[in-house]
């Protein structure tokens, strides 16, 4: 399993304005309110592309900005909803909400499809708030402005191959000659220090993933060189390819290496162990090896198991080694272990349904802080420079119980109120008038 991250700002679209109009014909010059509905904002989707492997497309875009609703007309015309933004993401990535750092969702297949951030709502129009009592009210809802947020993407990509060997077998050459992957590569041993990934494009629109780890030695098992902790890695790939340096072996005792390998695993974990294995003979363009070579390959064959002669420098071999593999990969696909990853959507309560009825009120000095999603909401979409408007306000407010809740916490005449960034005084009429 690999872990690539990226952060990513999202922002539904506003919601556009309700419209305040009055019906107006040559023979009926009272024709009543007709304001249609803004239009609501778009939304933000996350949706999972198979082709996509890496989130490094996001270290270059970061911003995204659903459409906003159009603002309501006349002759009850609602406004256009805004279009919503798809975000292509690779199948594997988790999402999480970047302040809280809980999971939102997990997109885990081609085409699934994930809300991240909701659009604004429209605002209502005046015809909306005439009744029988009411008729021709001179104001509108706007529309609802919706804050924008950081999300943290975080794949965790599943190799379908995962590539094994002791340090210098030439694993990184073998990555590197078979994608686009670029990790480091050194006669050293111990030169991979953490996992690298390649993409391999099989035939259209097919592509595996290939995963190269630090190399293992005996006694991993016991912490000895990188010890076996990167083979978790691999542990949920479907198939390994073990990769044999020929100038490491002994014509005499050819098995030692694989041996060492093999058993490796085993007691890391004796599942992986035994996932099907491809064994790739490398670096016979090197003189010399041609015994080893021999040697090695009748003793696999003797026992069943089908070698590779190649040379991860040259490419000699390759292809013939991956249309192998790609046989193999072909039959078992379906079967990936890839049900680890639960097919869970947990669509963060922001972002789902708001309780626009409950609020909470501190008292800071002589300031009552009011905070709730529903009534900022209310107090955000109201006209304020519209004095109608604001006694519609008013009078919500007042059913949900925040004149009562108020009078509990000893609110005097002249207190300051602060809902939602405006800020209102309470007045002996106990009315909440507008300050500015
Ligand atoms: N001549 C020859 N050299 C090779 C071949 N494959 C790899 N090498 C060389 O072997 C050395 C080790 O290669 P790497 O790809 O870094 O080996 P690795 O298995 O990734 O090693 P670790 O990351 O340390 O486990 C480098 O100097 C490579 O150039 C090959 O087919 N022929
Ligand atoms: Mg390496």
């Amino acid at each position: 399993m690999f872990i690539d991250e990226a952060k990513i700002n999202i922002k539904g679209g506003d919601g556009g304005n309700g419209c305040v109009s009055m019906h107006r014909e040559k023979y009926r010059p009272h024709g009543g309110p007709d304001g249609g509905y803004g239009g609501n904002g778009g939304n933000v989707i996350l949706e999972g592309k198979s082709d996509m492997n890496t989130l490094s497309k996001f270290y270059k875009k970061v911003h995204f900005k659903a459409e906003r609703g159009s603002h309501g007309k006349g002759n009850n015309k609602n406004g256009k909803v805004g279009k919503d933004i798809i975000v292509n993401v690779p199948p594997g990535t988790v999402v999480y909400d970047d302040s809280t750092a809980r999971v939102i969702g997990d997109i885990t297949r081609d085409g699934q499809r994930i809300i991240v951030a909701r659009g604004g709502r429209g605002g209502k129009g005046n015809a909306h708030f005439a009744t029988s009592n009411y008729r021709a009210p001179s104001f509108a809802e706007k529309g609802e402005e919706v804050e924008d947020k950081w999300i943290r993407l975080e794949l965790k990509l599943i190799a379908h191959v995962g590539l094994v060997g002791l340090p210098n077998a030439g694993k990184s050459t073998f990555l590197s000659a078979i994608s686009h992957a670029t990790p480091k590569i050194a006669s050293y041993p111990f030169t991979t220090i953490h996992p690298n990934l390649g993409v391999v494009h099989a035939t259209e629109g097919i592509r595996y993933v290939f995963a190269d780890i630090p190399g293992i030695i005996e006694g991993a098992h016991e912490g000895k060189g990188m010890g076996h902790k990167f083979l978790r890695h691999i542990s949920r790939a479907g198939m390994l390819i073990v990769i044999i340096d020929l100038t490491k072996v002994n014509p005499e005792s050819p098995l030692d290496v694989y041996d060492t390998i093999m058993n490796e695993i085993e007691l890391y974990d004796q599942e992986l162990a035994k996932r099907e294995t491809i064994i790739a003979l490398n670096k016979i363009d090197i003189v010399g090896t041609e015994e080893a070579y021999f040697a090695l390959r009748d003793k696999l064959e003797e026992s069943g198991k089908k070698c590779y002669p190649i040379s991860a420098l040259t490419s000699e071999g390759i292809n013939e080694l991956l249309v192998a593999v790609f046989e193999i990969l072909k039959g078992i696909e379906k079967n990936m272990p890839y049900e680890e990853i639960s097919e869970k959507i947990i669509i963060d309560s922001e972002t789902e349904g708001i309780n626009t009825k409950s609020f909470t009120i501190d008292k800071v000095e002589d300031y009552f802080v009011v905070r709730g999603k529903g009534i900022e909401r209310m107090v955000q979409m109201t006209d304020i420079e519209n004095d109608e408007a604001v006694y519609y306000l008013q009078s919500r407010i007042k059913r949900m119980g925040l004149e009562n809740r108020l009078k509990e916490m000893g609110v005097k005449d002249g207190d300051f109120i602060v809902i939602g960034g405006f800020e209102f005084n309470y007045t002996e009429e106990k009315e909440l008038k507008k300050k500015k």
